[in-house]
C-alpha cells in the first residue's frame, strides 16, 4: 500500500521479531471490515448482536485480569529518567526494547499481523498526526477503525515523511505479570504487551494522542490535553468554545453531550459536542487558541448511561457500535449494564461470561468501567466542527474533579498562571478507569498524572509559556467539582444537563457580563448570578453551601499542597510563587 521506506524496514523489523503467518494491511474499506467481523465472530472472539435493535453493533469481553488501564505497568522510556519526571515510571529505552522483544518474539506465530495506518486528526488538516499500529486482535482493528481515521487515505496522506508514531500491540497470553505499556517519546515509538483492554491497546488514544503528543507539542508550541470540547450556542445563534479537563470516569462525555435543561431549551439554547476525551490546541493566526478532537469516535464508560442522565450517548451507541465487558440479554440478544434502566434482564451473560439473572444476582453484571466504542457521526448533537479539521476557538478551560468536599461548585482563576496553579494542584477520587482502589484521594494535575509522557515540571512551565504567547487572547480558566456530597453521601448538586447553568456563568465571565466574589482562591459566582430556574429540590442556601471558600480547609489544602510540590524536582518558580500567595491570601 506504500512505497515509504521508513513504514516498510519498520514493518519488516517487526515481521522478523514476532513472525506471524500473514501480514494484512488494513485499507479502510468496508468490505474489509466486515470480514473481519465476520471472522470475530466465528471465532468467539466477539457476538453480533441483534441486527433489528442494535444494527451493526457487537459484544466482547475481554479477560477478567485485563479491565482496565495499568498505571502500575505503564512505563515513559526517555534516556534520562529525569525527563520522565517524578509523575512517571521509567524505565531506561535500551533495557526496555530488550526486555519487550524477549516478550514479542514469535508472539505473532500462527496468527495475523494486521498492519493499521491512522490518522488522528482529520486526514490533511495542520492538526493532524499520522501512526501506524502492529496488532495481532482483530478487536483492536475494528475499534481503532471506530476511534481513529484508518487506512489508504492515511498512507497516501503520510507520503514518503518519517514523521509517523510507530505502535507494536501483541496480545501474548495476557499475562498480567508480563503487562507492560511503554512509550518511547524520543522515538515515536509505543510497544503494549500482554493486554487486550481499551486504554492499553488502542495506541491512538492515550498512548500517541496523550503521552507521546503531549511530549511532541512541547517540542513544537502546541498542547495535546485530556480534554473535552462544547460549544455552547445561545438564542441569538452565537456558538462559544469550552474545553474541560477532568480525570477518568469523572464526567468529560457527559458535560461534552449535556442536554439543555427545559427552560435553557425554550429559550434556544443548544450543547455541540466536538470531542469527549482529548484535546489537540494551538495558536491560530489570529492569536487565539484552537482546537481539535483528534478521535473519531467515543470510547466511553457504560454504567450510569441511561436516557436521562446521557440521551445522546446512549443514541450514539444504536448502530454500528463495540460494547466491552458489559452484561449479555439472551432473551432478546441485546445488551444491559448497570443503570441503564430499572429491568435488569434475567436471562443473561455477565461480563466474566457467566450465567447471570439481573433481578436475584448480588454480583454486577457489566464491570464498573465496561465501555462502548461508538462512532462520533452517530452522535444527535456532533458539532458541524468536528470533522473540518480547522479547529474551534477556545473561549475557556476548566479543571475539575471528584470533591467530596472543600472545592466549590466552580470559580475563576485570577490570571492565567494563576490557572495553571489551579490545574497543577486538582486531586481527585479514583474511579474504576484504572486498576486499583477506586475513591482514594489523589493528585492529577490538569487530569494528565496518568497521560503526560515527560517531566510534569515542564509540563507546567510548557503551559505557564503557552500563556506568554496568548497574551490577552488567552482562555479564560476556571474549575468546577459537580461532586460535592453531603452529611449522607449524596450528591448535592443535580449535575448532569444543569452543568450548563454553571456553564453560563463561565461564558457571561469570559465576556465580562457578570460580576463575581473574590476569595482566597479566585472569583466565586454570588449565588444570585447561577440560574436556578425550574430546578426541583435545590435551594439557592445549597447554591450558598457548596459555593463557600473555607479558609481553614483550604489552609490545610495548602500544607498538603506544600508537600506534594516537593515531590518535583523542576517545578516552576511561578507556581512556587502562586502557592505562597495563596497561603498569604488565606491568613
Ligand atoms: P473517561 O472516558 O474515563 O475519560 O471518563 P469521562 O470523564 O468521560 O466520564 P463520564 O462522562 O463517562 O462519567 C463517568 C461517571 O461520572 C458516570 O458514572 C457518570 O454518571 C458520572 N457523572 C458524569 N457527570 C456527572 C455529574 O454532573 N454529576 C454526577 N453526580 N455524576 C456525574
Ligand atoms: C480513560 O481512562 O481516561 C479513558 C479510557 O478514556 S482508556 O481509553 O482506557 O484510557
Ligand atoms: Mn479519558
Amino acid at each position: 500500500m506504500t512505497k515509504n521506506q521508513s513504514v516498510l524496514t519498520w514493518i519488516e523489523n517487526m515481521k522478523d521479531l514476532v513472525n506471524p503467518d500473514q501480514v494484512l494491511w488494513i485499507d479502510g474499506s468496508e468490505e474489509q471490515l466486515e470480514a473481519l467481523r465476520k471472522e470475530a465472530c466465528s471465532t468467539g472472539e466477539m457476538i453480533k448482536l441483534n441486527e433489528e435493535k442494535l444494527p451493526g453493533c457487537y459484544l466482547h469481553r475481554t479477560a477478567v485480569n485485563d479491565v482496565a488501564r495499568v498505571e502500575g505497568r505503564t512505563y515513559i522510556c526517555s534516556k534520562k529518567e529525569v525527563d520522565a519526571g517524578p509523575t512517571n515510571n521509567w524505565m531506561d529505552p535500551e533495557k526496555a526494547y530488550k526486555m519487550l522483544y524477549d516478550i514479542a518474539r514469535g508472539s505473532y506465530k500462527g496468527r495475523t499481523m494486521y498492519v493499521i495506518p491512522y490518522s488522528m486528526g482529520p486526514v490533511g488538516s495542520p492538526f493532524s498526526k499520522i501512526g501506524i499500529e502492529l496488532t495481532d486482535s482483530i478487536y483492536v482493528v475494528l475499534n481503532m477503525a471506530i476511534m481513529t481515521r484508518v487506512g489508504k487515505a492515511v498512507v497516501e496522506a503520510l507520503g514518503d515523511s518519517n514523521d509517523w508514531v510507530r505502535g507494536l500491540h501483541c496480545k501474548c497470553e495476557i499475562n498480567e505479570e508480563k503487562r507492560y505499556i511503554c512509550h518511547f517519546p524520543e522515538d515515536n515509538t509505543i510497544i503494549s504487551v500482554n493486554s487486550g483492554y481499551g486504554g492499553n491497546v488502542l495506541l491512538g488514544k492515550k498512548c500517541f494522542a496523550l503521552r507521546i503528543a503531549s511530549f511532541l507539542g512541547k517540542n513544537e508550541g502546541w498542547m495535546a490535553e485530556h480534554m473535552l470540547i462544547l460549544g455552547v450556542e445561545n438564542p441569538q445563534g452565537e456558538i462559544k468554545y469550552i474545553s474541560a479537563a477532568f480525570p477518568s470516569a469523572c464526567g468529560k462525555t457527559n458535560l461534552a453531550m449535556l442536554i439543555p435543561p427545559e427552560g435553557y431549551k425554550a429559550k434556544g439554547y443548544k450543547v455541540w459536542t466536538v470531542g469527549d476525551d482529548i484535546a489537540w490546541m494551538r495558536i491560530g493566526p489570529d492569536g487565539r487558541l484552537w482546537a481539535i478532537n483528534p478521535e473519531n469516535g467515543f470510547f466511553g464508560v457504560a454504567p450510569g448511561t441511561n436516557n436521562k442522565s446521557n440521551p445522546n450517548a446512549l443514541a450514539t451507541t444504536k448502530s454500528g457500535t463495540i460494547f466491552t465487558n458489559v452484561a449479555h440479554n439472551l432473551d432478546d440478544n441485546t445488551v444491559w449494564w448497570e443503570g441503564l434502566d430499572k429491568n435488569p434482564p434475567e436471562n443473561a451473560v455477565d461480563w466474566k461470561g457467566n450465567p447471570w439473572n439481573g433481578k436475584t444476582s448480588d454480583v454486577k453484571g457489566a464491570h464498573p468501567n465496561s465501555r462502548f466504542t461508538a462512532p462520533a457521526k452517530n452522535c444527535p448533537c456532533i458539532s458541524d466542527e468536528f470533522d473540518k479539521g480547522t479547529g474551534v476557538p477556545i473561549s475557556a478551560i476548566v479543571f475539575g474533579g471528584r470533591r467530596a468536599q472543600t472545592t466549590p461548585l466552580v470559580y475563576q482563576s485570577r490570571d492565567w498562571n494563576n490557572g495553571v496553579f489551579v490545574g497543577s494542584i486538582m486531586a481527585s477520587e479514583t474511579t474504576a478507569a484504572a486498576t486499583g482502589a477506586v475513591g482514594v484521594l489523589r493528585h492529577d494535575p490538569m487530569a494528565m498524572k496518568p497521560f503526560c509522557g515527560y517531566n510534569m515540571g515542564d509540563y507546567f512551565a510548557h503551559w505557564i509559556e503557552m500563556g506568554q504567547k496568548l497574551g490577552d487572547k488567552a482562555p479564560k480558566i476556571f474549575n468546577v467539582n459537580w461532586f460535592r456530597l453531603d452529611d449522607e453521601g449524596h450528591f448535592i448538586w443535580p449535575g448532569f444537563g444543569d452543568n450548563l447553568r454553571v456553564l453560563e456563568w463561565i461564558l457571561k465571565r469570559c465576556e465580562g457580563t457578570v460580576d463575581a466574589k473574590e476569595t482566597a482562591i479566585g472569583y466565586v459566582p454570588n449565588a444570585e448570578d447561577i440560574n436556578l430556574e425550574g430546578l426541583e429540590d435545590f435551594t439557592i442556601e445549597d447554591l450558598k453551601g457548596i459555593l463557600e471558600v473555607k479558609n481553614d480547609e483550604w489552609t490545610k489544602e495548602a500544607d498538603e499542597i506544600t508537600e506534594y510540590f516537593k515531590t518535583f524536582d523542576r517545578l516552576p518558580q511561578e507556581l512556587k510563587d502562586q502557592l505562597e500567595a495563596l497561603k498569604s491570601r488565606l491568613q
